[in-house]
């Protein structure tokens, strides 16, 4: 079956970037996940920080790759009814970044945090593009993969209840989106204080 065949190495990938040992994927208590996002959250700055959410149901989703870990947070969207939807509208509408539009000074920086259930990436592009699961690029006609999502490391998978930080450059409009599920995306716009 292509599908799981193709999603399955990927996430692979995932997992292994995410993970310094070689230990079997073990279900991850909900305590620690909660107590890592609530201090994520305490940190977060509203007025720079993008939330990257997700509504996976962590028993449809683990079971099609057969590893508690692809989703640890309950959401209500089963694996098939999200599959339908990108089908239907190339969009999985509760996989976003919010608030989508961002307007901060070059220099700052800008923060995501994964309030999902799921790994996700926060990747600057310069053009909107596809991501690292040729499936999900094919259902939301993401045919052209973005460059800058086939040189992701380690620690650009940001795991849920993590923050992760980028910081602006000059350009008046920087384009972030998630290597994973390519139509999660925000542009962050950048002030001209002296215009
Ligand atoms: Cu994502």
């Amino acid at each position: 079956m292509r599908f799981t065949a193709v999603c399955f190495s990927a996430l692979a990938l995932v997992a292994v970037a995410c993970s310094d040992s070689a230990t079997p994927p073990t279900a991850p208590a909900v305590a620690p996940f909660a107590s890592r996002l609530a201090s994520a959250d305490r940190q977060a700055d509203d007025a720079h920080t993008l939330r990257m959410y997700d509504s996976c149901d962590p028993a449809t989703f683990n079971a099609v790759f057969n590893d508690p870990t692809i989703c640890i947070k309950q959401g209500h969207v089963p694996f098939d009814r999200f599959i339908a939807e990108l089908t239907q509208t190339q969009n999985a509408a509760q996989w976003r970044f919010g608030p989508k539009n961002v307007e901060l000074n070059a220099g700052e920086n800008v923060f995501a945090l994964n309030v999902g259930g799921e790994v996700h990436t926060f990747t600057r592009v310069a053009q909107f593009g596809g991501g690292i699961l040729p499936l999900l690029n094919d259902l939301t006609g993401n045919t052209t993969e973005a460059p800058e999502c086939k040189t992701l490391e380690a620690d650009d998978f940001v795991a849920p209840g993590a923050l992760y930080t980028a910081e602006l450059n000059t350009d008046e409009i920087q384009h972030f989106q998630c290597c994973i599920h390519p139509w999660m995306r925000a542009d962050v716009k950048v002030k001209h204080l002296h215009s």
